[in-house]
């Protein structure tokens, strides 16, 4: 083998184990990722959940999930509200395909949105690590919301997990919920 060969082969093998370990680590997976700018009033649409009894839930039966997504009041920046609920709690079927529009509607403060194994309580330096999501957007400006588009396909195992803000000290002050795979 001559020495260009053993390089291309060997870079090809460096990316293929790059590929493997990225999708082994993230319970959720990325399939489209857009960014736009949209006006908030169209962060109030509803997504296609259910509200649970205690008003404290999302419930999607099918494998089909709208989530539309935006950063809290002014009064509570440090939370999500999805379908006019604080970050509520999410209920997904296994590998259901998500359908994520998140706007960051806070006015003087950068926000992302994550979705991970993570549980609380969450370390004050929360990183990126083992999640997929949102970059860290922009706040909003008087012309437009930065927003961004995501289809994500939630975890085939059962179990715990959750979205959540990964700027420093963010999640610890309450910006995350939980998805509950079942
Ligand atoms: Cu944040």
């Amino acid at each position: 083998m001559d020495k260009i060969t053993y390089l291309t082969l060997f870079c090809a093998a460096v990316f293929a184990t790059q590929g493997m370990a990225q999708t082994s680590t993230t319970p959720f997976n990325v399939l489209k990722s857009s960014k736009t700018s949209v006006k908030e009033s169209d962060l109030n649409r509803k997504s296609n959940g259910k509200v649970t009894a205690d008003g404290k839930a999302l419930q999607f039966s099918g494998p089909s999930v709208r989530l539309v997504v935006h950063t809290g009041p002014d009064d509570d920046m440090m939370s999500y509200r999805i379908h006019g609920l604080r970050n509520p709690t999410l209920y997904v079927k296994p590998g259901a395909t998500m359908e994520v529009t998140f706007g960051n509607t806070d006015g003087d403060m950068f926000h992302n949105i994550r979705f991970g194994a993570n549980q609380p309580p969450f370390a004050a330096g929360t990183t990126d690590a083992g999640t997929v999501g949102s970059d860290s957007l922009p706040h909003k400006t008087e012309k437009s919301v930065f927003a961004q588009k995501l289809t994500i396909k939630a975890p085939t195992q059962p179990g715990t997990y959750s979205y959540f803000c990964t700027i420093k000290g963010h999640a610890p002050a309450g910006m995350y919920g939980l998805i509950v795979v079942r």
